[in-house]
């Protein structure tokens, strides 16, 4: 890495670091599935990292530095680092189970909100020096349930390895591309020269690989015949599966401590503690008595009078948000007193 490349990569972690003051506080607003497809005939993706996060982070930018965190997926398909980066912001991850094979897909939950309101994924393909498919922070769909948005994603080389088409190592700064059994079996070689070339310094659309024909010579490791690939490498699709936010979605809690007082043959009160607000808030509470509601308002109480001496009531309280989404009633029995 050099000097220059160092300065950029601490000003997006600066960047990231703003954006973790304002990820703290916000409710989850929405559930999101999201969809992987990989196009290619012959490349895999390494384990998949999918994040819902603040629009002021970028897990990369193409035309500038790759950061370290990028660099480790791009290089060698490690994660780690781009996890403990986002989880540091609040961002809602979710992480792949292992390669994706050419033709193959995967499916990825991630949950959006107010604050979380973009989705980024990045992918290394192999066999690459520092290939990636990935998708930056694009507007997670923000319609009704079941609303969808699909992506082509397409290769870039993320600048920080030239691109040798060797057998080698998959930590940032090692040469070559490591080779697990299912890359090798797709027909990469060993023993090539290695193809001349230079650390190109910025993500950039990846250029084809060259490759050769010779599993064991020759001037690449790459197949020539079978790993090349023209863009768009995947597809990806976006689903808004649920949604806390909207007429329909998940409401409020039920309302909790619900408990009565009677005060004579006519007169009782009830009380409740407030249900925890959902993403819309909580706009008031119904109040029904034997199954008729008798009363909505904000209030945590409800004075009753005018009944029937020595009388069973059934009082149950909902709490309901700003949108008219109902939560879970709670109830309670009370009786007057006979005199
Ligand atoms: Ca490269
Ligand atoms: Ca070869």
């Amino acid at each position: 890495m050099n000097i220059q490349a160092s300065i950029v990569r601490t000003s997006i972690a600066t960047v990231l670091g703003t954006a973790a003051l304002a990820a703290s506080s916000l409710a989850t607003a929405a559930e999101y599935s999201v969809s992987i497809v990989n196009l290619t005939p012959g490349m895999h993706f390494t384990p998949v990292i999918v994040a819902a996060h603040s629009p002021s982070a970028r897990m990369f930018t193409s035309g500038t530095h790759a950061s370290s965190e990028l660099q480790a997926i791009a290089e060698g398909g490690d994660t780690s680092a781009m996890n403990a980066l986002l989880s540091s912001i609040g961002a809602s991850i979710d992480n792949g189970e292992g390669l994706v094979a050419p033709g193959a897909s995967e499916s990825f939950t991630v949950e959006g909100s107010a604050t979380n309101s973009v989705l980024s994924l990045t992918t290394m393909l192999l066999p690459t020096n520092d290939g990636f498919a990935g998708l930056s922070a694009v507007a997670l769909p923000d319609g009704a349930i079941g609303d969808s948005r699909t992506y082509n994603v397409i290769g870039y080389d993320a600048g920080t390895e030239a691109n040798d088409e060797l057998v080698g190592g998959g930590a940032p700064g090692v040469a070559g591309f490591p080779a697990p059994p299912p890359v090798v079996a797709t027909g990469t070689g060993t023993g090539g020269t290695g193809i001349p070339g230079r650390v190109e310094g910025f993500v950039h659309v990846h250029k084809p690989l060259i490759g050769d024909l010779d599993p064991n010579g020759g001037v690449s490791d790459v197949n020539s015949a079978i790993h090349g690939w023209l863009n768009p490498v995947a597809r990806v699709t976006i689903t808004k599966i649920s949604d806390n936010n909207a007429p329909g979605g998940t409401g409020p809690s039920a309302v909790s401590d619900l408990t009565g007082q009677v005060y004579s043959s006519t007169a009782l009160e009830i009380f409740w503690q407030a249900a925890s607000s959902d993403a819309a808030g909580i706009a008031g509470y119904e109040v029904s008595r034997d199954g008729q509601v008798v009363n909505t308002s904000d209030a945590l109480s409800l004075f009753e009078e005018g009944l029937q001496a020595g009388t069973s009531y059934e009082y149950s309280v909902r709490a309901i948000d700003s949108n008219g989404v109902a939560g879970d009633s709670a109830s309670v029995t009370l009786t007057t007193n006979s005199q």
